[in-house]
């Protein structure tokens, strides 16, 4: 069950060479240091912004819970990278032996994984990526999906579907609702939406703004766009469900019906979420899979114990819309 969530395995990290500081000459291995087979995960979640994320959560501290091998220290950083720098800092002072971090934004983490390379502790990135100088050096194992394939995956649906409406001839304005600025999920999904727009020369993106993954930021940025483009905008792309859940409301509120007048496209794939598609309120969802505890607490294992483990583990998605939408209810999350 669990390996059907790899599609892709890239690369392999030996992790014992990583553990005895390869290439930082940093003294000797922590797995070397205790013998008793438990493993200490600290874990710096990024936030708790939407249904998603407390999905991930609960998946991570089920996965510890269920494994008496581990012992999990969890951190919440409500959506401050800030906050991520200091729960790092205290997971390394406390000697944590695999450090777990999902990252709020992709820049910004050379100095504090550079301190956990140095004190010998191996980092995991859970769901979002990290850009930089040499960053690939700084963890060993990222554990998520491919975001930008997501956003590709968004602007293929729309072609597919409105050829099918017979509209793929006319004018397309979009409004795209962002996910937290300088996020992976956010970079990704905007790149892969973007580039749809542009092989199609009858889409124009005509609004786009973040409103940072949560449902009470998705209504207020949609209220804007209806105010300033009102009845041109023809398709909402949503990064994520919890803002299409927002946006839904704003649209409504000003007498327009989603899923009709306004053709909807969201991310995750919550029950809630799907069921606005069997409501017909919402076209599409590119599924996002949140419940990476599981594989996160066997890579933190395999790590401690000197094996070798993916250097990035992708999970494999679909796509829901009325189409597959009742065999596919109800979801875990
Ligand atoms: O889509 C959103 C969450 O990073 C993939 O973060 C994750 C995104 C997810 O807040 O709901």
């Amino acid at each position: 069950m669990k390996k059907n969530l790899f599609k892709t395995m890239l690369g392999l990290v030996i992790c014992g060479a990583f553990l005895a500081g390869c290439g930082n000459g940093g003294g000797d291995a922590k797995a070397d240091d205790k013998s008793d087979g438990k493993v200490t995960v600290g874990f710096s979640q990024l936030g708790a912004e939407s249904q998603w994320r407390t999905a991930n959560t609960k998946s991570v501290q089920d996965a510890a819970k269920n494994n008496d091998k581990i012992t999990l220290k969890f951190s919440d950083a409500q959506q401050k990278q800030e906050n991520q720098i200091s729960a790092i800092r205290n997971f390394i002072q406390q000697g944590v032996d695999v450090i777990a971090v999902a990252p709020v934004v992709e820049t910004g983490w050379e100095t504090v994984l550079t301190e956990a390379k140095d004190a010998n502790i191996p980092v995991i990135l859970v769901d979002r990526q990290i850009t930089g100088k040499n960053v690939d050096e700084l963890y060993t194992s990222w554990i998520g999906a491919d975001m930008k394939e997501e956003g590709v995956k968004a602007a293929t649906w729309l072609e597919g579907y409105l050829k099918e409406q017979g509209k793929d001839q006319e004018q397309m304005n979009i409004a795209h609702l962002q996910g937290t600025t300088g996020s992976s999920a956010q970079v990704g999904r905007t790149e892969g939406l973007e580039e749809g727009v542009k092989a199609n020369k009858n889409w124009k993106i005509i609004e786009q703004q973040s409103g940072n993954f949560t449902r009470a930021e998705g209504k207020e940025v949609m209220e804007a766009f209806l105010k300033s483009s009102g009845d041109k905008i023809n398709v909402l792309v949503s990064e994520n469900d919890d803002m299409t859940m927002g946006a839904i409301q704003a649209i409504e509120e000003v007498g327009k019906v989603p899923g009709k007048d306004i053709i909807i496209i969201s991310f995750d794939g919550t029950n809630d979420a799907l069921q606005q598609i069997k409501d017909g309120k919402i076209n599409a969802v590119i599924e996002c899979n949140p419940l990476s505890g599981e594989d996160i607490m066997e890579t933190a294992t395999k790590i401690k114990n000197g094996e070798d483990v993916e250097k990035e583990v992708f999970v494999e998605e679909g796509i829901f819309d009325a189409k597959n939408v009742e065999e596919n209810m109800p979801r875990p999350y």
